[in-house]
C-alpha cells in the first residue's frame, strides 16, 4: 500500500467526514497545524464571547472538551430537566471543525445540585442517580470518543491506599456508587471508552504519591469486580514549582497500561503563582514540566490523548482564583493570553507526531 505523509493522511481523514456528515472541510493550512490527539477544554460562553477561541482550538486541535456543560448544575437545573443544548453546542462546534468530543463529567463529589440533595431518602438519590448516568450517556451514544464517569475518587492526603472520599454519593449508595457508575454507562454505550479521572498524582511530594498510591488501589479494585474501566485519566493540574516523580509516574503507567487501560492526559496546566523570574523564564520552566510529564508517561508508549484545561491563558479557570504575589497573570496554558504559541505548544507537538 501506497504510504502517506501526515498531511495527505489529514486531508484525506478531514475529506471523508466531509463527505460523510455535515462537517464543513476545513482550510489545509489549518489541519497541518494540529497536534494528533491533542485537545483543549472550553466554556461555551468563552467561544461564543472570543472568536479566537474557537479559532484557536480549531488551528491546534483535534479534540475538544466542555469545562462545565456536561455537569449536573448545567445539565440539571432541576429533577426533571436535561438541558442538553448547551453541551449540544460544542458538539455542534466540534463536528463543523472536525474536532472529536469527550465528556466530562457523569459523577464527581462536587457540583452537585441543591435539588439532589433535597431528596427524601437513598432510594431516591439511587434512581436519580442511575436515571442521569442513563439518559446523559444514551443522548450521546456514538458521539462522544470517552467519559470521565467518575471524577476525582481519591481524597487529599489518604491515610492509606484502601481510603476512598467520602461523598455525597457514598452517603446514600456505600461503596456501590463507582461500580454502578460505570455498569449503568456501558450498558448506556458499549463503545465509549470509560474513564476515571483524578489530580495531584504527577508530582515528587508525599502526599501526591500516597494519592496515586490510592489511585493505584482503587483502580486494581474495580478491575478485579469486573466493572468496565477503559482509561485513567492524569489531570496533570501541575504546580511549576514541583518536579515531576518521573520514576514513579512511568512505573504507574507502565502498570496501568499492563493491566489493559489506557491513560489520557485530560486537563494539563501549570499553575506557575509560586515561580520568580520573568515571562520567558517562567514559560521555560512550565514546559520542561510538561515536557517530564509526557517523558514519564510515554515510556510504556505513546500518548494518544492530551487535553490542556484551556488553551490560551486568558481563560483558564485560575485567573481570579490564584494570585501571583507580584499581580502578573499566571502562564499555565500553551497559548499565551494574545493567543500566542509558548514553549508548552512546542512541547505538545513533540509528543503528538507520531501518534
Ligand atoms: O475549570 C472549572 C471551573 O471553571 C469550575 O468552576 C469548576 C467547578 O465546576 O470546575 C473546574 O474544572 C475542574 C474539573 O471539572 C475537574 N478537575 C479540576 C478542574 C479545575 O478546578
Amino acid at each position: 500500500m501506497m504510504k502517506l505523509d501526515r498531511r495527505e493522511f489529514i486531508l484525506g481523514s478531514a475529506a471523508t467526514l466531509a463527505a460523510g456528515t455535515s462537517a464543513s472541510a476545513l482550510p489545509v493550512s489549518k489541519l497541518v497545524q494540529r497536534h494528533p490527539g491533542y485537545g483543549a477544554a472550553a466554556t461555551l460562553l468563552d467561544l461564543q464571547a472570543d472568536p479566537r477561541l474557537g479559532e484557536a482550538i480549531s488551528t491546534y486541535c483535534t479534540q475538544v472538551v466542555p469545562v462545565q456543560e456536561l455537569k449536573w448544575p448545567m445539565l440539571r437545573p432541576d429533577a426533571h430537566t436535561f438541558a442538553f443544548e448547551h453541551a449540544d453546542a460544542i458538539h455542534d462546534f466540534a463536528q463543523k471543525n472536525d474536532l472529536t468530543m469527550r465528556g466530562h463529567t457523569l459523577v464527581w463529589y462536587y457540583d452537585i445540585p441543591d435539588w439532589t440533595k433535597q431528596l427524601k431518602d437513598s432510594k431516591a438519590v439511587e434512581r436519580a442517580y442511575v436515571d442521569h448516568i442513563n439518559t446523559v450517556v444514551s443522548y450521546y451514544k456514538d458521539k462522544l470518543t470517552s467519559w470521565d464517569v467518575v471524577n476525582e475518587p481519591i481524597p487529599d492526603n489518604p491515610k492509606s491506599v484502601k481510603d476512598r472520599r467520602d461523598t455525597f454519593w457514598t452517603q446514600h449508595l456505600g461503596d456501590r456508587w463507582i461500580p454502578l457508575a460505570y455498569r449503568t454507562a456501558a450498558a448506556a454505550d458499549p463503545s465509549v471508552k470509560l474513564a476515571i479521572n483524578e489530580y495531584d498524582i504527577e508530582s515528587a511530594k508525599d502526599s501526591f504519591i500516597a494519592k496515586r498510591a490510592a489511585y493505584r488501589n482503587l483502580i486494581m479494585d474495580l478491575l478485579d469486580q469486573g466493572v468496565p474501566l477503559h482509561a485513567v485519566g492524569l489531570q496533570s493540574h501541575l504546580h511549576a514549582e514541583l518536579e515531576i516523580d518521573t520514576h514513579g509516574l512511568a512505573d504507574f503507567v507502565t502498570e496501568v497500561r499492563s493491566w489493559g487501560l489506557e491513560v489520557f492526559v485530560t486537563e494539563l496546566d501549570v499553575n506557575d503563582e509560586k515561580l520568580t523570574g520573568s515571562p520567558s523564564e517562567r514559560d521555560a520552566i512550565v514546559a520542561k514540566r510538561v515536557d517530564d510529564l509526557l517523558t514519564a508517561i510515554s515510556t510504556s508508549g505513546p500518548v494518544r490523548s492530551i487535553l490542556t484545561w484551556g488553551i490560551s491563558d486568558r481563560y483558564s479557570w485560575m485567573n481570579g482564583l490564584v494570585k501571583r504575589p507580584d499581580k502578573q497573570p499566571n502562564r499555565p496554558l500553551p497559548l499565551d493570553g494574545e493567543f500566542k504559541p509558548k514553549p508548552f505548544m512546542d512541547v505538545i507537538g513533540k509528543f503528538t507526531k507520531d501518534v
